[in-house]
């Protein structure tokens, strides 16, 4: 039976009947921080200093969107309804009283910033400045899931003042883990997971304690939220560290899981390496977004076309792979699980880990 809600979503893995598919569209280069030098690609730095508020490359963009709108179809030909969010400004320079940036970023990556955790609408307080007014492409549906009966959860609107951030090389060299401080609550929401009652997350350095504990306190006992330990210095989103496919199987990136005990008795696969070739332009991420992976239910899953060693691994593991082209788009910072805001599964509130 298909849930009534608006919004039903509490695992990474039920069968999905609807899903908000990002867009690319009007999408500018960030504007330059330092505490994005922990996380971004060595060339990042550069690029974004010199182009920080212009356009992404046009030709590279159009075969980007080509690629989201052809997963659209392809979830829509899978039986799923695709939701996208409204067409918006990311060129305009904006500014508080504390600091300014000469443009947005894009309305790409929907995982970054919200999360549904079962029937609540999670807005996530991002500490890229450049990402300030990002979830306003999103606000249109926001406010439909709310009318609908949706909880509507907005964190704290974050100030990002200089006292947020670390200085890399300063204290970060004197056992400080992470750019981000304790000075209030930030989070972005792809270094969360669900599944069921418990939530799964990392520290990074865009998530700090404060933003954890913010999480925790507001979606109420009913979830539990552990935090895991990961070996990944350049830690920004679990999701390409930890893909939960199914109840009981796990595909993790070979270096950077560790073991939790809260996965024991979980089949466990560590992902193949992945294929793109090492001249691709990738101006945020690493190519470990192969294993970026969306669940259309727990025998199912969409997976990079060219991303043939995973394909197999996969197929041997008992699923079903959806093959679609999403190269170009990894080069803007991620796959189809950084795309997509499932926001109805089916299933309800149950306890999966240990
Ligand atoms: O492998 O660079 C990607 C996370 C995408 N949101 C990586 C992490």
């Amino acid at each position: 039976m298909p849930p009534r809600q608006a919004l039903n979503s509490y695992t990474e893995w039920d069968p999905l009947n609807e899903v908000v598919v990002g867009t690319l569209a009007g999408g500018v280069f960030p504007t330059w921080q330092e505490s994005m030098a922990h996380v971004v690609p060595e060339t990042a730095r550069s690029v974004f200093q010199e182009r920080g508020g212009l356009p992404f490359p046009a030709e590279h963009l159009k075969a980007a969107e080509a690629e989201l709108e052809a997963l659209a179809d392809t979830l829509t030909a899978e039986g799923v309804r695709v939701v996208r969010p409204e067409p918006m400004e990311h060129q305009r320079p904006f500014r508080t009283p504390a600091w300014e940036s000469t443009g947005g970023l894009y309305a790409g990556m929907p995982r970054d910033l919200l999360m549904v955790i079962g029937d609540i609408l999670v807005e996530a307080p991002m500490s890229w400045r450049c990402r300030y007014h990002e979830v306003d492409a999103f606000r249109s549906l926001i406010k439909s899931y709310f009318r609908r009966g949706a909880r509507w959860l907005p964190a704290p609107r974050p100030q990002l003042a200089d006292e947020l951030y670390r200085t890399p090389g300063g204290d970060l060299a004197n056992g400080d883990r992470w750019a981000v401080t304790e000075f209030e609550p930030v989070f972005d929401a792809a270094d969360f997971l669900r599944f069921g009652t418990d939530v799964v997350a990392q520290r990074s350095h865009v998530t700090n304690q404060f933003g954890i504990d913010w999480v925790r306190r507001s979606i109420g006992e009913e979830f539990t939220v552990s935090v895991i330990e990961t070996n990944d210095p350049h830690a920004m989103h679990i999701d390409a560290t930890l893909a939960p496919l199914a109840p009981g199987k796990l595909l993790v990136h070979p270096e950077r899981y560790v073991h939790s005990e809260l996965f024991d008795g979980w089949d466990i696969l560590p992902a193949p390496s992945p294929t793109l070739p090492d001249d691709w332009p990738m101006y945020f991420c690493s190519p470990w977004v192969s294993m970026n992976v969306l669940s259309l239910d727990p025998e199912t899953v969409v997976v990079e076309r060219q991303e043939k060693p995973l394909i197999e691994a996969l197929t041997d593991w008992g699923f079903r792979c959806v093959p679609v082209d999403f190269r170009h788009v990894y080069s803007f910072g991620g796959s189809f699980h950084c795309v997509t805001l499932d926001t109805v599964r089916e299933g309800g509130a149950r306890k999966y880990l240990a």
